[in-house]
Parts: C-alpha cells; sequence; structure tokens
C-alpha cells in the first residue's frame, strides 16, 4: 500500500559517505537495499545530495592548521571540519550506485554555498536558510516523513529535527542509517531527537 501523504527521505546515500569513500561511515553501503525496498510504499519519495564546492569552508584543508575532525567557530556557531567530501560532479557526490534513484521525485542539494554548512534537509546550518524542502512536501500535502540514510548523528538526525519543528510528524528507521559517532555525537543526536518527539524505531 502507499501511503499518500508519508514522504521518504532518504539523505545523502552518497559514495564519500559509504565505504572507500573520504568520509566514509562503517557500514554506510548496507542500508542501501532496505531503503529502495522501501521507496514503493512513498507518495512521495526526496533524496537529498551533500553538494559542495571545492574549497568549501566546512572542509579541514580550507584552514590552514586545522585538521579534519576539529571544531571551529563560524558565524552561525560552532563546525565541525570534514575531510573533502562531496564536491559537485565527482564520483563521491555520486549516489551510491545500488540506490534506486528513479523512484525519487525530487532532489534536494545542500551544502553549495562555500561559507555555510548544511547538515538538514530543510535548513543550512545558520537554521535560518531554507532549501524549500518544507514548502515542497507541504505543497504536496505531506504530514508525516520517514527519514533513513547518512549520517544518523549529523544529517539525518539535522533533518528529523527540522521536520518536527516544521510540524511534520517525524519518524527514523535507524537500521536504515548508520551514524558517524564523533565525540559522542550519536548520544546527543538520540537525545536530541527524544526531547524533540521523534519516534526512532
Ligand atoms: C554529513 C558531515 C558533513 C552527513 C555531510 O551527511 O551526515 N556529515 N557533511
Ligand atoms: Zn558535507
Amino acid at each position: 500500500m502507499t501511503h499518500q501523504n508519508q514522504a521518504l527521505i532518504v539523505i545523502d546515500v552518497q559514495n564519500d559517505f559509504c565505504p572507500g569513500g573520504s568520509l566514509a561511515v562503517s557500514e554506510g553501503d548496507q542500508i542501501v537495499a532496505g531503503i529502495n525496498a522501501l521507496m514503493p510504499q512513498y507518495g512521495t519519495v526526496v533524496l537529498t545530495q551533500d553538494w559542495h564546492p571545492a574549497g568549501h569552508s566546512s572542509f579541514a584543508s580550507s584552514h590552514a592548521g586545522l585538521d579534519p575532525f576539529a571544531v571551529t567557530q563560524m558565524p552561525y556557531g560552532p563546525q565541525v571540519l570534514w575531510p573533502d567530501h562531496c564536491v559537485q560532479g565527482t564520483k563521491g557526490a555520486a549516489f551510491h550506485q545500488g540506490l534506486e534513484t528513479d523512484l525519487a521525485q525530487n532532489i534536494i542539494r545542500k551544502g553549495f554555498r562555500r561559507h555555510i554548512d548544511s547538515y538538514s534537509a530543510f535548513f543550512e546550518n545558520d537554521h535560518a536558510t531554507p532549501t524549500g524542502l518544507a514548502g515542497y512536501l507541504r505543497t504536496r500535502d505531506v504530514t508525516q516523513v520517514t527519514l533513513v540514510g547518512l549520517a544518523l548523528d549529523y544529517c539525518v538526525a539535522f533533518s528529523a529535527v527540522d521536520a518536527a519543528t516544521q510540524g511534520f510528524e517525524t519518524t527514523v528507521r535507524r537500521d536504515l542509517t548508520r551514524a558517524i559517532d564523533l565525540d559522542g555525537s550519536l548520544d546527543t543526536a538520540l537525545k536530541t531527537m527524544n526531547e524533540a518527539g521523534i519516534k526512532v524505531v
């Protein structure tokens, strides 16, 4: 049965977040088959794609003297510095080749502004600049969203919290996510999602 008022939001299932990628999430590729199986059940399927210009400000390589996974201060708040990843047009930015991208109606790209990162599918890391996804979902009468993808403790969690704040009934399918788990980030993300009323199942 297709759930007409439900959207499946597939976060960043891209080569750089899978084994062999530059910001590989352990077992990141093992969720692909399960996500594909879920897609036909949803009236709306949206993919997100982390899509950075070369030299993006979230890359440690753009900050002399700072290493990947250090935290720096940006005008919009603290920012983890990452290895170069998901550079526009590269193989690393492409979706995992097993992902059934044909079943998605929309692809939201994010992180394309050089001076601001974007974990969430809804807002950039200033928590103010919208991607347009909320309006897209409302226009299609979506009331409930289910999130899957990478990484649970960054882009999935930030997207889930914004979805709930935007008034969508929000579920995260934990079995169809994997985490980076940097300095307790997974525990923090689970706590924050719980407090936001998100169902993590
Ligand atoms: C992500 C770090 C940097 C993610 C994206 O998809 O969780 N994490 N860019
Ligand atoms: Zn990124």
